[in-house]
């Protein structure tokens, strides 16, 4: 059995003080060892990763976290690290000590509400104080459902795990389709997927295996080839394919094939609409058409690869788009959790299709440059724009077409 991608996973993060015990909630939860538990503040220091089958939510990640009330030069450090996961929260678990909610917790829970997240407070310890009625009754009033319990003798787990059922955003509870939604039962997709250079050894990119089970999921029939086999799969087929979907890369020798009739989009499109905010990533990728000479450009890469000779963030991209506008782009890199505090430099910034990332944080990122006036576009669709394919590319989406034509 293939692990599920740890994108597809609920993520829930442990937040509190220190020594309230969110690392024994987090083992009593799983059954398992899998944070250190001591009395002593400040045991836990980098986030601690757990992912599990929680029913019937499916795959969740549990992230443990320092306190957030740690202090010294390394806890600052530590702080700023459990703070960063509230970024890829999904849902945080508030842990606090039954009897001694205080200001603290009142401005955590504050922070966690005005980030839109939804919010469990689990009341630990109460084997030793139980929790004043008054203070659960308010925080219920508020949204926040607030469960007694004890990590140590196991009261109130069960509970716990219902809140957090209750608690979970939609989108969990349902699955989210890739792109099954465009192709009904029974049609069939063809997929163009190139077999080059910079195609890993042996098996497929994430996007393209994800795109194939969804198809399986929704009874779809999946044709999948190269672009020198296009034509003989069209040929192959008694009626038009629903819908052919190309790595960006090949978008214009795919289109010259295509039918004009036949909907046609990326991967990397599809990504941006599952994984990220297709019509805001759209708007950014208007700016494209409006770099000039020395604009700086940010391209981020969620996952940390070597580059190849022919890379596409570092490489081709910035041909493309300096061919585009026509003058030389001043461009800067960054990889992974890496993403600059200040975006006020970039007249753009382009965002690999996060495959391997975590929504949220995409959604965060394209906030944040939303926030800083910075227009943000993907890969892909920064390509399709750069080569003036992009309306073709979006038609299947009709929302992010009038995003388009404004
Ligand atoms: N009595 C009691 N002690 C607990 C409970 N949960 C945790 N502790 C103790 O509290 C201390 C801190 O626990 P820990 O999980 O390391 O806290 P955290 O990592 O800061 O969240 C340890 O000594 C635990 O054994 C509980 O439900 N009841
Ligand atoms: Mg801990």
């Amino acid at each position: 059995m293939q692990p599920a991608p740890r994108t597809l996973r609920l993520h829930i993060g442990l937040f509190g003080r220190r020594n309230v015990g969110k690392s024994s909630l987090l083992n009593a939860l799983t059954r398992q060892a899998v944070s250190l538990v001591s009395p002593e503040a400040g045991t836990t220091t980098d986030p601690v990763e757990k992912p599990m089958e929680l029913r019937p939510f499916g795959p969740v990640l549990f992230v443990d976290t320092a306190g957030l009330d740690d202090e010294g030069a390394l806890g600052l450090q530590r702080v700023a690290r459990s703070r960063a996961v509230l970024d890829r929260t999904d849902l945080a678990l508030l842990v606090a000590e039954a009897s001694a909610w205080g200001p603290f917790e009142e401005a955590l829970l504050a922070e966690l509400e005005g980030r839109g997240l939804p919010v469990v407070v689990a009341l630990n310890k109460a084997d030793l104080a139980g929790p004043d009625e008054l203070l659960r009754a308010s925080l219920q009033a508020r949204g926040a459902a607030a469960v007694p319990l004890s990590a140590t003798t196991g009261e109130g787990l069960d509970t716990l795990r219902e809140a957090l059922l209750r608690a979970a955003p939609e989108g969990f509870l349902e699955s989210r389709q890739l792109l099954s939604d465009l192709v009904p039962a029974g049609a069939v997709a063809v997929l163009v997927m190139p077999i080059d250079a910079e195609a890993p050894k042996g098996r497929l990119i994430l996007p393209q295996v994800m795109a194939v089970r969804d198809l399986l999921d929704g009874h779809a029939l999946a044709l999948v080839v190269q672009e020198a086999e296009l034509p003989a799969a069209l040929a192959a087929l008694k009626r038009p394919p629903a819908l052919v979907v190309t790595d960006s890369q090949a978008f214009q020798g795919v289109a010259a094939q295509v039918p004009e009739a036949v909907p046609l989009t990326s991967f990397s499109i599809l990504l941006s609409r599952f994984h990220g905010d297709l019509e805001a990533q759209v708007r950014g990728t208007l700016a494209v058409g409006g770099l000039q000479g020395g604009d700086r450009v940010l391209v981020a890469e969620g996952c940390t690869h070597h580059p190849g000779d022919e890379d596409i963030g570092r490489v081709k991209l910035p041909r493309w788009l300096e061919a585009k506008a026509g003058a030389p782009l001043r461009f800067e890199h960054v990889q992974g959790r890496d993403f600059p505090a200040d975006l006020s430099p970039y007249a753009l910034v382009v965002h690999c299709g996060n495959c391997m990332g975590h929504r949220r944080e995409m959604l965060a990122r394209i906030q944040r440059c939303e926030a800083a006036g910075v227009p943000i576009t993907n890969y892909g669709l920064a390509i399709a724009q750069a080569k003036g394919i992009l309306e073709r590319a979006l038609r299947p989406f009709s929302k992010s077409m009038e995003v388009l034509h404004g």
